[in-house]
């Protein structure tokens, strides 16, 4: 009898562990600013495919944006450069890094003052049909 109810409180918990874990999830997400006049920003972020499948980052925009793109930073003849990719996979299980000099989110011709603000909205769309909203901090350097 102790052992069917251990039994029983474990699958409790395996099952409230599993509700509770986002299907993609989206850490440490944050767009540096400079200066008052910066035209171009870039958003990083942390992202992580926890289904049982490989997942496509396959839209990205931002009403805060005119143009977002996902864009890879590489070096090449010694000078850094960076290219428009199309989309990301997010293979099953794993977490994707985006961050300075590897593949980050491009945002250019702001519709608001992003300096002035203290975040902005990212929406994400992905290859299963979800989408998520994500708040991007804005960070400022230190007074
Ligand atoms: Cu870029």
């Amino acid at each position: 009898m102790k052992k069917i109810q251990l039994l029983f409180i474990l699958l409790i918990f395996y099952f409230m562990n599993a509700c509770s874990k986002a299907e993609i999830e989206i850490e440490n997400a944050y767009t540096p600013v400079r200066t008052e006049n910066q035209r171009m920003f870039a958003a990083y972020f942390d992202i992580t495919n926890n289904t049982n499948e490989a997942i496509k980052l396959t839209g990205i925009k931002s009403s805060s944006f005119n143009s977002v793109m996902l864009h890879q930073s590489s070096i090449v003849d010694g000078m850094a450069t960076m290219r428009h990719i199309e989309s990301l996979t997010l293979p099953t299980k794993q977490q994707v890094k985006l961050e300075p000099n590897g593949k980050h989110v491009m945002l250019m011709s702001a519709k608001e003052d992003i300096w002035e603000k203290e975040s902005f909205i990212l929406t994400l769309e992905f290859s299963n049909g979800s989408s998520i909203d994500k708040n991007i901090l804005i960070k400022k350097p230190k007074k």
